[in-house]
């Protein structure tokens, strides 16, 4: 599963990214297909599919990815005009990578979700 993982490929730095944030327990990197000025992936290094695949014991982990989203929102100079942050979960959810991601969008409005 993680051989091919391309999130795990990135990872372990066998594909190249353009990294903005590491340390232990996350990366993160500039999406390859922006949606806005800033769109950043905050991913685990170990591989979980999805949101869905979350256990008890991941909790820590998640509140870290908000944490970094937070940190790098004001890194990333949009902490002031906001952002949002969202992770695509299965099927309906629109999830086309299975290793579980944030995304942090912003430096424009984005409009109402939903
Ligand atoms: P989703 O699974 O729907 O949340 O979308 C996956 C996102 O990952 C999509 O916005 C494009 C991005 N992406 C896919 N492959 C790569 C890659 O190889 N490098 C980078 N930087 N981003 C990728």
């Amino acid at each position: 599963m993680t051989e091919s993982c391309v999130f795990c490929r990135i990872e372990r730095g066998e594909l190249p990214s353009d990294r903005v944030y590491e340390d232990d327990r996350v990366i993160a990197f500039r999406d390859i297909n922006p949606q806005a000025p800033v769109h950043v992936l905050i991913i685990p290094r170990k591989h979980i599919a999805s949101l869905a695949d979350l256990t008890p014991g991941d909790t820590e982990l998640a509140g870290h990815m908000l944490r970094v989203a937070q940190q790098l929102a004001e890194q990333l100079g949009i902490r002031e005009t906001g952002y949002r942050v969202l992770t695509n979960c299965g099927r309906d959810g629109g999830q086309v990578v299975f290793h579980l991601h944030f995304h942090l969008v912003g430096g424009k409005p984005l409009g109402r979700f939903a």
